[in-house]
C-alpha cells in the first residue's frame, strides 16, 4: 500500500509580517493532486495541523476543504494533534468523523487503541499517538511503577494529594509516550503496522522554528520506543529526516514550507510504499510551491546592486547590512529589490583595530577610552576626525561636571 506522510502544516502561520495563507493553500492544492496521481491509499498528517491553539477560521476552512478533497481521491486520512494544536478542540468530533474516512486523534481519550485498517493488499494496524502533554495525563499514566510503589507505602487505596502531585511532576514526554505505546502493543496482530506520533525523537536535527517541548532535552524520547513498527510517521521536527532505529523505519516528513531562516533545506512530503510483510521503501517528493528562505549579507550598496543575489528576489530574505556608517531606512530600501525581506540586521564589520583586551578593573579605564571603545563596538571602527573631537569635548565637559 502507498502512504503519503506529511506533518507540521502550521495553518495560519505568518513569516515575519507576511501571511502564508496563499502559500499554504497552494501547497494543499498541489498535495491533493499528488495524492490522487500517486494513488495513495492513506494520507498521514503527523501533528501541528494549525499554528495556534485558537486557529483562524480561514485555516479551519482550508483544512476541512483539503480533507474533503483528499477523501474524494478515495484515500483515507489520518491526522493527530501536535503541541501547537488544541487537542480537545481539534479532535472534538473524532468519533463522528471516523465514519467519514478521516481518523483524527488528540489527547488521552483513545490512547491504546489499535485501528485495523483494511488496505487493498491486506490489513494494517494503525496506532495514533498525538502529542501528549505529561502534566495533563490521567493519574497513574506515565509514572514509573517502582516510584509509584514507594510513594504509596503499599497502601494503594488512599493516596494523598502530595503523592499525586509528586507523581505528576515526575512525568516526562518519554514516560507518557512509553505508556501509550505499551498500551497499544498487545493489539498489534497483523505483522504490518504504522505508528503516527508528534514528538522530539533523540537523534533528530532541530530547526529554529519548533516550539521547544521542554528545556534541556527532557522533552526527547528514544527512537527505540518505535522499534517493531513497520513505519513510524513523525511530526515535530521541521527538517525531513530518517531517525536511525533497529527494527523499523522512523522518519520525519518535515514541514511543507519553511517557517524560519534556519530551514534553508528543500521542503518535501514523503511517499511510503509499505509491503504486506512490513518492509518499506521511501521517496521524498519536493514541494514545488512556497518561497525559499535566503540569508544575504553585505553593505547596503552591495545588497541593492541589481543581480547580486538573484535567487533572493522571490524568497523570504534576512539581510545583514555590514556598513560601518549608520544606514537609514535600510528595510524600506531593501524592499524595493527584495519584496519579501522579513528581517534586517545591522552588523557593522570591524576594521581590525579591536578595542583591545578587557581591563582588569573597569574603573581604571579613562573615560575617553571607554567611550571610544563603545563607539567602535557599535559602529565598527574607532571615532576619528570631527566625531572624535566632539566626543573628546563631551567627555571633558562631563568629567568636569562630575568633579565639581
Ligand atoms: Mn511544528
Amino acid at each position: 500500500m502507498r502512504i503519503a506522510h506529511t506533518s507540521d502544516w502550521h495553518l495560519g502561520r505568518s513569516f515575519g509580517e507576511v501571511s502564508l495563507r496563499d502559500d499554504q493553500a497552494r501547497f494543499c492544492d498541489w498535495f491533493v493532486k499528488l495524492v490522487g496521481e500517486q494513488g495513495c491509499e492513506l494520507v498521514v498528517i503527523a501533528g501541528d495541523i494549525y499554528d495556534r491553539a485558537i486557529a483562524p477560521t480561514e485555516s479551519i476552512d482550508l483544512f476541512r476543504d483539503t480533507v474533503r478533497r483528499l477523501l474524494a481521491t478515495r484515500a483515507k486520512v489520518v491526522a493527530i494533534t501536535g503541541n501547537h494544536d488544541a487537542a480537545d478542540r481539534v479532535a472534538a468530533y473524532s468519533e463522528l468523523l471516523d465514519q467519514s474516512g478521516l481518523l483524527l486523534r488528540g489527547g488521552y481519550d483513545r490512547i491504546g487503541e489499535v485501528i485495523p485498517l483494511p488496505a487493498s493488499d491486506g490489513p494494517l494496524d494503525l496506532v495514533l499517538l498525538p502529542f501528549l502533554h505529561p502534566q495533563i495525563a490521567p493519574d497513574g499514566f506515565g509514572t514509573d511503577p517502582a516510584a509509584r510503589d514507594t510513594d504509596e507505602h503499599g497502601d494503594s487505596e488512599d493516596v494523598d494529594v502530595d503523592v499525586l502531585l509528586r507523581r505528576r511532576s515526575r512525568r516526562t514526554h518519554a514516560s507518557v509516550l512509553t505508556d501509550a505505546v505499551a498500551l497499544a502493543r498487545p493489539g498489534l496482530t497483523c505483522g504490518r503496522s504504522l505508528a503516527v506520533a508528534h514528538a522530539f525523537v533523540a537523534g533528530g536535527a532541530e530547526s529554529a522554528s519548533e516550539r521547544r517541548l521542554e528545556v534541556g532535552g527532557t522533552g526527547q524520547v528514544g527512537a527505540e520506543l518505535f522499534s517493531g513498527f513497520s513505519y513510524t510517521a513523525l511530526g515535530h521536527l521541521h527538517r525531513p529526516q530518517d531517525v536511525p532505529v533497529d527494527g523499523g523505519h522512523v522518519r520525519y516528513s518535515g514541514t511543507p514550507l519553511p517557517y524560519s531562516f534556519s530551514e534553508d533545506h528543500p521542503k518535501s512530503v514523503t511517499i511510503v510504499d509499505l509491503a504486506t510483510d512490513g518492509t518499506c521503501t521511501v521517496e521524498q517528493v519536493p514541494v514545488p510551491v512556497g518561497r525559499a528562505v535566503h540569508r544575504i549579507s553585505g553593505t547596503i550598496d552591495e545588497l541593492l546592486e541589481p543581480g547580486r543575489f538573484p535567487e533572493a528576489h522571490n524568497g523570504f530574505v534576512q539581510a545583514t547590512v555590514t556598513d560601518r556608517e549608520t544606514v537609514r531606512e535600510a528595510k524600506a530600501r531593501l524592499l524595493d529589490v527584495y519584496p519579501f525581506v522579513v528581517e534586517v540586521r545591522l552588523a557593522p564589520v570591524a576594521d581590525g583595530h579591536g578595542p583591545g583586551p578587557a581591563p582588569e578593573n573597569i574603573r581604571e579605564v579613562p573615560p575617553l577610552q571607554a567611550v571610544s571603545s563603545f563607539w567602535e563596538a557599535a559602529e565598527g571602527s574607532p571615532p576619528t576626525g570631527a566625531v572624535l573631537e566632539l566626543l573628546t569635548d563631551v567627555v571633558a565637559t562631563s568629567v568636569q561636571a562630575v568633579e565639581q
